[in-house]
């Protein structure tokens, strides 16, 4: 085997892989079967400050080349996830990470304030990049909101933490989103990307929305958003060389795996393959990033990543 370690802010992960938070992490039985499994690391289903029931089913759905989701935020509140992350193993040689995506700042004031006074060993993932609440607009897409809520919390975290953004598409977004990010130096990691917000997959035979909440609006994953995730991770490589990325969008195989690490990415998330293969998916994943590795001659991540070359 290649050497498949990294690490997130100093933080050691015996390989680059874990779940994208929202799949197999809303309850205990699920971290758990991650912990069990060959990921390198595991992240809890995003917290609000109380229990959300989320938005009626169907709600997600595999779609040719991907997934479809507008799961609203169903999870079983910040307490929930913060009595979990008090419990953990530290011992264990996966780091935990906590995932929170408070409807207002002022929650996440209150849950951020909640997690650095029980002062574990987690490390918090701010998700600005929920597309699926009716009525909420993303906060990743309001760069100024996004700077302001960046100026309260990061303060209150002290330690490093990270953000989960949604997709970007114009060069200038990426600009000014590494500018506000720039800002604030224990901002230490940028999960990149989020689902594609707002498609609509619609049955041909039935000539129905596929999903019921939103009018059939929802976020798009898997396969189909591969090449937005990498230019989006390597976006942000380029411009934030103090920061690190972590890739999410499109990985199914080693390869797209691969190609994030290219890209810039330090560790690699999955959503929609592990929702649909499981978490086994971890053991195929390890065993083919690294017959590539070694095909290409690579011993350790840090070897390729970020070394994607251009014409
Ligand atoms: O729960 C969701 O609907 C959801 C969230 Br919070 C998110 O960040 N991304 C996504 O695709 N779905």
């Amino acid at each position: 085997m290649a050497d498949l370690s990294t690490n997130i802010a100093g933080v050691p992960l015996p390989n680059v892989f874990f779940n994208a938070s929202g799949v197999w992490c809303q309850h205990e039985h699920e971290l758990q079967a991650l912990l069990e499994s060959q990921s390198g690391s595991l992240i809890t289903k995003s917290a609000t400050f109380e229990p959300r029931e989320g938005n009626p089913s169907p709600r997600y759905l595999p779609i040719p080349n991907g997934s479809i989701n507008s799961m609203g935020l169903p999870n079983e509140g910040y307490e929930y996830y913060l009595n979990y992350a008090r419990k953990f193993d530290y011992s264990h040689t996966k780091p935990l990470f906590i995932s929170l995506s408070g409807l207002s700042l002022a929650d996440n004031v209150k849950m951020v304030e909640a997690f650095v006074a029980a002062d574990l060993p987690c490390m918090l993932e701010i998700n600005f990049s929920c597309p699926n609440v009716p009525g909420k607009p993303q906060l990743g897409y309001d760069i100024e909101a996004m700077d302001n809520a960046l100026a309260t919390l990061a303060p209150l975290v002290k330690k490093p933490f990270g953000i989960k953004l949604p997709p970007y598409f114009d060069i200038a977004h990426f600009d000014q989103v590494a500018g506000v990010c720039q800002k604030y130096d224990n901002l230490a990691f940028l999960t990149c990307v989020n689902s594609v917000g707002n498609g609509l997959a619609i049955d041909f035979e039935t000539e129905t929305a596929l999903i019921k909440p939103k009018d059939g609006f929802g976020g798009l994953g898997g396969a189909m958003i591969l090449n937005t995730a990498l230019a989006n991770v390597n976006a942000f490589h380029r411009r934030l060389p103090g920061k690190q990325v972590i890739g999410v969008g499109g990985v199914t195989s080693g390869k797209e795996a691969f190609l994030h690490i290219l890209a810039g990415a330090s560790a690699v998330q999955i959503g929609t393959q592990l929702k649909e293969e499981g978490p086994a998916l971890f053991e195929r994943l390890n065993k083919e990033l690294s017959d590539i590795m070694m095909a290409k001659g690579y011993n350790s991540i840090e070897d390729f990543r970020g070394k994607v070359k251009t014409l």
